[in-house]
C-alpha cells in the first residue's frame, strides 16, 4: 500500500506545491472522533483519551491521516463539551493534558495529525472569564461577553431565539442586564468586538499549535462576527476580517489544516473562507445537503423524504463552484447529524450495499472526505422508545418547547428518531460482547441494540465488509491524483435514480456511477461512452471494467472506472 507521504516531506513539496496550490493534506482523509462515545478505558461508561490511544492502530490500519477530535477540554458538559470552562485543561472524565500530549505524539508516529475543536463563539458559564464578568459591570472581563439592558417593557432586549430553545437572552439579577447565548443558557457568547478576546484566543491557539497538533475544526465560526443589535448573527460584516486576523496571528504561519463549521455558508461564502489568496481557512463545512431535507417550518424536527434530483443539484452546485478556487469538505454525517446509511441509504436488506455506495460516492467527489466514527462499519440511527433515554440538550429542550406549543409527543419522537443528535452519539460498536465492547461499566447512553450484528470485530473478520471498502477508498486517494485534483463533470444529470459523474485530470478520466435506490435498474449508457473500458478501482458488486449500450445495475450498485488504462 502506498505509504502516506509524511508531512515533513510533503512540506518541502508544499513550498513548491504552494505555487500549484497543492497542500500536504489534499490526499488525506479525516476521521471524526466524539470522545464521549468512542472507547472507554476505565469502565466509567464514558469514552476517554486512553480509549482513543488504544484504537490508534485500528485507525492507522484504516489509513486515515487526520483526526477531528470533538472537545475534550474541561467543561461542566452542559452540551457535552461544547461548553468549555478551560481551553487549556482536559476534562477529568476524558483524562489529563499528559494523556492528550501522548495522544498527539502516538498519533504522529502513525502519520495521524490531530485537529482540535476550537469552540470560541461562546464559553461555558463556568469559565473564569464569565465568573469574573458576573461580578460587576466594570469588571475587566465584563466586556468579554455581550450584555444589554432590558427592553422598555423590562423584558429581553429583542426576540432572538436560542438554537437550543427559548430566548437567546438570559437575565442577570445582580446587574439587571441580559447576556446573549445563541446556544444553551450555560453557553454565553463571547464578544468578538473586544480585541482582548482576540488576543486571549490567538494565544491559546498558538499554545495548542506548539503542542504539535495538525490544525483546528472551528465551531460555528460563521457566528463570531455577529452584529447583535441588527440581529445579524451569521456572516456579520467583520467576520472575514476576524478570520484573516486569526489566520495571521496563529495557524497561517505554518501549514495547519483548518475547517470552519458554517451552517450559513453559500458557495460564494466558501470561496471567501477557503480561497487560496484569502488567508482564511482550508475549507468549511456547509450543510445544504442536510438542510434541504428539513421542513421549512418545523426544521429538523420534521424530516422531508430523501429526493435524489435536488440532492444531486446541491452536490453539483458545490463541486462546480469550488472547482478551481477554494476547497470542499465532504461528509454525510457528524456528531450533530443522523447516521449516513439511515439518512441517505437503507438500514435493512441493503445496509451493506448502500453504505458502500455512499462511501464510494463521497470519496470520489472533489474535496476532503470526513468519516464519522462508526460510519466505516455502517452504524445506524437509534430509536429509543422514551425521551428519558435521550441525553442531547438540543433534543431534550426542543421536545419540551414543541410539546408546550402543541406538537404531539409522537411527532416530536419521530423528529428526534429521524434527526436527533443522539443518533450519532450511541457508543462505538467494537464487538458483540456486552455494551459492544465500548465499556465494562454502564454506558452514559444506551448502546444501539444492533451491535451484535454491526461491530468492528465482525467487519475486520469479513473481507467484503464496509470497513475494508473504506480502507480501500482511503488508499486509492493516495494512489490516484485524479481522485484528489480531477475536475468534476456531471453525467446522466437527468437520471432520477442514478448519480454519476466524471473526474478528469490531464489524460486521466474516472467515471463514477451510483445507484441511489434499492431498485434493479437498466442504465442506458450515453452513445459516446458505450465502448469505454478500463480499470475498475472499486465496486460494491462484481467489478465492471467496460461499459456497453446499457448495463443492469443492482440495488445501490456503485463503481468507479478508470478509463483507458
Ligand atoms: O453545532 C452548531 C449547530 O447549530 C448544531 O448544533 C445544531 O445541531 C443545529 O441544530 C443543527 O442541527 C455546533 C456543534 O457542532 C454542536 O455540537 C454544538 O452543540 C454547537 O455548535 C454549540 O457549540
Ligand atoms: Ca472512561
Amino acid at each position: 500500500m502506498t505509504r502516506f507521504v509524511g508531512r515533513i516531506s510533503a512540506a518541502s513539496s508544499d513550498k513548491k506545491g504552494e505555487k500549484s496550490g497543492k497542500k500536504w493534506w489534499h490526499n488525506a482523509v479525516v476521521y471524526q472522533i466524539y470522545p464521549r462515545s468512542f472507547m472507554d478505558s476505565n469502565g466509567d461508561g464514558i469514552g476517554d483519551i486512553n480509549g482513543i490511544i488504544s484504537k490508534l492502530d485500528y485507525l492507522q490500519q484504516l489509513g486515515i491521516n487526520l483526526i477531528w477530535l470533538s472537545p475534550v477540554y474541561r467543561s461542566p458538559m452542559d452540551d457535552n463539551g461544547y461548553d468549555i470552562s478551560d481551553y487549556e485543561d482536559i476534562a477529568a472524565e476524558f483524562g489529563s493534558m499528559a494523556q492528550m500530549e501522548s495522544l498527539i505524539a502516538q498519533a504522529k508516529q502513525r502519520d495521524i495529525h490531530i485537529l482540535m475543536d476550537l469552540v470560541v463563539n461562546h464559553t461555558s458559564d463556568e469559565h473564569p472569564w464569565f465568573i469574573e464578568a458576573l461580578k460587576s459591570k466594570d469588571n475587566p472581563y465584563r466586556d468579554y461577553y455581550i450584555w444589554r439592558k432590558p427592553a422598555a417593557d423590562g423584558g429581553q432586549p429583542n426576540d432572538f431565539h436560542s438554537y437550543f430553545g427559548g430566548s437567546g437572552w438570559a437575565f442577570d439579577e445582580a446587574s439587571g442586564e441580559y447576556y446573549l447565548h445563541q446556544f444553551s443558557v450555560r453557553q454565553p457568547d463571547l464578544n468578538w468586538e473586544n480585541p482582548r478576546v482576540h488576543g486571549e484566543v490567538h494565544a491559546m491557539m498558538n499554545r495548542w499549535l506548539a503542542k504539535g497538533i495538525g490544525g483546528f475544526r472551528m465551531d460555528v465560526i460563521d457566528l463570531i462576527g455577529k452584529e447583535v443589535d441588527a440581529q445579524i448573527m451569521a456572516n456579520g460584516k467583520n467576520l472575514h476580517a476576524l478570520i484573516r486576523q486569526m489566520n495571521r496571528a496563529t495557524f497561517g504561519k505554518g501549514d495547519a489544516v483548518t475547517v470552519g463549521e458554517a451552517w450559513s455558508a453559500t458557495p460564494a461564502d466558501a470561496l471567501l473562507y477557503s480561497g487560496v489568496e484569502r488567508e482564511e481557512l482550508s475549507m468549511v463545512f456547509q450543510f445544504d445537503h442536510i438542510k434541504q431535507f428539513w421542513d421549512e417550518h418545523a426544521g429538523k424536527w420534521r424530516s422531508k423524504p430523501f429526493e435524489l434530483a435536488s440532492f444531486k443539484a446541491v452536490i453539483e452546485k458545490w463541486q462546480t463552484a469550488l472547482a478551481h478556487q477554494g476547497w470542499n469538505s465532504l461528509f454525510w454525517s457528524n456528531h450533530d447529524l443522523p447516521r449516513a446509511v439511515s439518512k441517505f441509504g437503507d438500514e435493512g436488506e441493503f445496509r451493506v450495499a448502500s453504505a458502500k455506495m455512499l462511501a464510494t460516492a463521497l470519496h470520489c467527489l472533489k474535496g476532503t472526505p470526513y468519516i464519522y466514527q462508526g460510519e466505516e462499519i455502517g452504524m445506524t440511527n437509534v430509536r429509543y422508545e422514551t425521551i428519558d433515554e435521550y441525553r442531547d440538550i438540543e433534543s431534550l429542550n426542543l421536545y419540551q418547547e414543541r410539546l408546550a406549543e402543541g406538537v404531539s409527543h409522537e411527532e416530536m419522537m419521530q423528529g428526534i428518531h429521524a434527526n436527533g443528535r443522539d443518533n450519532a452519539r450511541t457508543p462505538m460498536q467494537w464487538d458483540d460482547s456486552p455494551n459492544a465492547g465500548f465499556t465494562t461499566g454502564t454506558p452514559w447512553i444506551t448502546v444501539n441494540p444492533n451491535y451484535r450484528e454491526i461491530n468492528v470485530a465482525a467487519a475486520l473478520a469479513e473481507p467484503d465488509s464496509i470497513l475494508w471498502h473504506y480502507q480501500k477508498l482511503v488508499a486509492l486517494r493516495k494512489q490516484y491524483p485524479v481522485l484528489v485534483y480531477g475536475d468534476f463533470q456531471p453525467v446522466l444529470r437527468e437520471h432520477p435514480q442514478v448519480f454519476a459523474w466524471l473526474r478528469a485530470l490531464d489524460s486521466e478520466r474516472l467515471l463514477v456511477i451510483n445507484n441511489f435506490t434499492a431498485e434493479h435498474l437498466t442504465l442506458d449508457i450515453p452513445h459516446q461512452m458505450q465502448n469505454w473500458h478500463g480499470e475498475c478501482l472499486i465496486s460494491n458488486y462484481a467489478p465492471r471494467d467496460r461499459l456497453a449500450v446499457s448495463i443492469e445495475l443492482q440495488p445501490y450498485e456503485s463503481f468507479a472506472l478508470l478509463i483507458g488504462r
